[in-house]
């Protein structure tokens, strides 16, 4: 089924543009960008993107999920990758999922203040990912919220910095991309992302 774009979102969640955004109106993202509520793994995109741990080898959360969703043959194909670092994004297939291909990213670990190097990190995942999209010239792209489940980012906080980061890589690479989708699973971060889009995508 089709997911609609985040203006028409806006407009049935009836979001008003508040006065002061972060970024100025630029009409060419208005139909690249979606917020989409539900289970990552149902969705027919090019690529989804996998909040994994740098062993690569699964997991809970959103990991379980997509692995139990690939079947075994995902696990298969990471276990021959050797991990991967924080904030860096390795592709593989999909295998039984209905996206074609599984970007793995492994999100920083926060306990107790949030410091200046795991918010670099969490701009990296979500900018590394988009850079091997465009590289696997995937051009239809899902990501769940890096980093605020098991790995405790505040949720807040991870939501302005995967904004910023599409927003900006958007901008340079529009043309790359037919949608970027942000799968949220939780009411609160659903609440948040309703809030902050419109600072990062103004509507009209
Ligand atoms: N579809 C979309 N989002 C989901 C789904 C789903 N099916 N299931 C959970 N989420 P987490 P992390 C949301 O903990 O914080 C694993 O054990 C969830 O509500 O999955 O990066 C890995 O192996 C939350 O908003 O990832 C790592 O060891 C978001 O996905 C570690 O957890 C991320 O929560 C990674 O922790």
């Amino acid at each position: 089924k089709e997911i609609p774009v985040w203006k028409d979102t806006a407009k049935k969640a009836n979001i008003k543009q508040p006065e002061e955004g972060k970024y100025p109106k630029n009409k060419a993202l208005d139909d690249k960008i979606s917020l989409f509520r539900g289970d990552i793994t149902k969705l027919e995109v090019d690529a989804i993107v996998n909040a994994a741990n740098s062993s690569l080898l699964g997991g809970g959360g959103v990991d379980g999920c997509i692995h139990r969703a690939a079947g075994p043959l995902l696990k298969l194909e990471c276990s021959s990758l050797g991990g991967c670092q924080t904030g860096l994004a390795k592709m593989t297939c999909g295998y039984l999922l209905p996206a074609n291909y599984v970007i793995h990213t492994v999100g920083p670990v926060v306990q107790g203040d949030l410091g200046s190097a795991q918010e670099e990190d969490l701009s990296n995942c979500y900018r590394n990912s988009l850079l091997a999209a465009v590289e696997g010239k995937i051009r239809s792209l899902a990501f769940p919220c890096i980093s605020t489940g098991v790995f405790g980012y505040p949720p807040e906080a991870a939501a302005d910095m995967a904004l910023k980061t599409i927003r900006e890589f958007l901008e340079e690479n529009k043309e790359k991309f037919d949608r970027v989708i942000i799968c949220v699973f939780l009411e609160k971060d659903e609440e948040i992302y309703l809030r902050k889009l419109p600072e990062y995508f103004p509507l009209d």
